[in-house]
């Protein structure tokens, strides 16, 4: 059986499922599909022409949480252990805040400033910079103001270890962060904390590096190429 990502691995939904995919070691084939540039038959398995979609032969499945939980619930992979964790009350959080992630943070960290500064930037336009910094000084705030009392002062956001509402938020701060901005230290201590130790973890360092080469290649001197340590 062979195995297909479709997406682009900027995307931080097909990120999620790449981390995934990684955490368990597994080979697959990743078929680039880009919003924008998509083939002519991806249509046809993404009903709402979005990336990503898994492939396992001729069986299809869009949407990044539904594919994480499908790659957690068939794989009995030590690297998944924790992922989704056993008590009712701690799976509830999780799919809370990964549904935070993809329709909270997602709209102003990814759709806006990293398609701003970046996205548009590889289609050769110019972000429109009033647009980033309107959302960065009114939107950004209140949805990070959030997750920083969610997080508190512990290391995960569920429990004492990573899941999937950290594969999703990290996902989303990486994406803003290749969009040229770092969670502000001084209004956000746990949040930036929790992002110095995400960065360094070596699933997501193994992603981020091959990223920041795509970014480099496309943009050159124009991509932030930022850290957060
Ligand atoms: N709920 C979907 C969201 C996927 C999504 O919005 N992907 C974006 C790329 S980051 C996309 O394909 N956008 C194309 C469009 O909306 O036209 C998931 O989790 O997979």
């Amino acid at each position: 059986m062979q195995w297909i990502l479709h997406g682009a691995p900027l995307s931080p939904f097909v990120r999620k499922v790449m981390y995934v995919l990684k955490a368990m070691a597994a080979e697959y084939k990743l078929k680039p599909e880009s919003p924008g540039f998509y083939s002519d038959d991806f249509l046809n398995i993404s009903p709402l022409g979005k990336i990503p979609v898994w492939q396992e032969d001729d069986w299809t499945q869009p949407d990044s949480s539904v594919i994480c939980q499908y790659l957690i619930e068939t794989q009995d992979h030590p690297g998944l252990a924790g992922l989704m964790p056993t008590d009712p009350k701690q799976r509830a959080q999780v799919r809370w805040l990964e549904k935070y992630a993809d329709y909270e943070l997602c709209p102003q960290l990814t759709y806006t400033v990293f398609r701003q500064r970046t996205l548009r930037m590889i289609n050769g336009k110019h972000p429109q910079e009033e647009v980033v910094l309107d959302c960065i000084k009114n939107k950004v705030p209140p949805v990070l103001d959030y997750i920083e009392k969610a997080l508190g002062p512990n290391t995960y956001f569920v429990g004492d270890q990573l899941t999937m509402a950290d594969v999703a938020i990290t996902s989303q701060m990486i994406t803003f962060m290749h969009g040229g901005e770092l969670i502000d230290a001084n209004r956000w201590p746990n949040l930036r904390r929790y992002f110095n130790h995400m960065y360094q973890q070596d699933t997501w360092q193994a992603l981020i590096v091959r990223e920041k080469k795509t970014l480099d290649k496309i943009l050159g001197p124009k991509h932030y190429n930022l850290s957060p340590l």
